[in-house]
């Protein structure tokens, strides 16, 4: 598959995709979610692939969706461009993706790091959604995650009146995994995902869709995914495997199965 619009490589276990429309700040236009969400897709079928990394360059993630591309549209041309709907893809991805934000993360860039598992900062992030400035609301999860992650009133301020958050206050009110020097920050996600993919990988598949769980359905609901996800790994070799290693005082070995 050519891309245009990111660069897509394997880092050991790790699928790595960089957003790559500098010149405009890598604006979210269809082409480049299109190509996100296919690279996505194809590394979450990918049995070598056990975490993926999204990032952009040191001055931007993304800086939202592209203003000159929806400027003229109108409301049915937006809604047969169902750009939503590709957006959403993200949400059936099983594997854990994390993003390594440095620089502007605004509007649909902010949903899109918002819409991964984990956000990995440099000191340079900035977070924002600043559609009110240009007349219009989130269309992709703003006025959602960000209000179900650092609480009513700074998303009002956030989203009615462009505050925007330095990494350090992303930190703070629970938006971002960590900050980092802008020289390590996509080193430390990679890292990171490393990590993650070095795990059992059923059971990473089934801590993820549990706590995202946590945030779709009601406690209880909440508890019973949970508790069915645990039984079902008592189904996998893995399991087998991760006990008896512990108990044998030795690495386990996982096979996915
Ligand atoms: N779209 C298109 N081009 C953009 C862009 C954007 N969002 N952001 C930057 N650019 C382009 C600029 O036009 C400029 O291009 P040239 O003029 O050189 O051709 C180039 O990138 C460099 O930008 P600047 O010259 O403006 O750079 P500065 O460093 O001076 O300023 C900035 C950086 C980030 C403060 C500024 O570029 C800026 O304010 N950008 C716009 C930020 C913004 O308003 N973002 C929100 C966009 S609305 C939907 C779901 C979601 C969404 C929409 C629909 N559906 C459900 C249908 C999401 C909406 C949004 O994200």
């Amino acid at each position: 598959m050519t891309y245009t619009s990111i660069l897509v490589e394997q880092r050991g276990h790790v699928g790595l995709i960089t957003l790559n429309r500098p010149q405009a700040l890598n604006a979210l236009n269809r082409t480049l979610l299109m190509e996100l969400m296919e690279a996505l897709e194809a590394f979450d079928a990918n049995p070598e692939i056990g975490a993926m990394v999204i990032s952009g360059n040191e001055k931007a993630f993304a800086a939202g969706a592209d203003i000159k591309e929806m400027a003229e549209a109108s409301a049915v041309e937006m809604l047969e461009r169902d750009t939503i709907g590709l957006f959403d893809r993200i949400r059936r991805i099983k594997k854990p993706v994390i993003a390594a934000v440095s620089g502007w993360a605004l509007g649909g860039g902010c949903e899109l790091a918002m819409s991964c598992d984990m956000i990995i900062a440099s000191e340079s992030a900035r977070f924002g959604q600043p559609e009110i400035t240009i007349g219009v609301i989130p269309g992709a999860g703003g006025t959602q995650r960000l209000t179900r992650t650092i609480g009513k009133a700074l998303a009002m301020e956030m989203v009615l009146n462009n505050r925007t958050l330095t990494a350090q206050e992303a930190l703070q009110f629970g938006l971002v995994n960590r900050v980092v020097p802008v020289e390590r920050y996509l080193e430390e996600a990679l890292t990171l995902a490393e990590e993650i993919a070095s795990r059992a990988p059923l059971a990473v598949r089934l801590a993820k869709e549990a706590i995202n769980a946590a945030l779709e359905t009601s406690l209880s609901e909440g508890l019973a995914a949970e508790r069915r996800n645990f039984y079902l790994l008592f189904a996998t070799e893995d399991q087998k495997e991760g006990m008896k290693a512990f108990i044998e005082k030795r690495k386990p070995q996982w096979k996915g199965k």
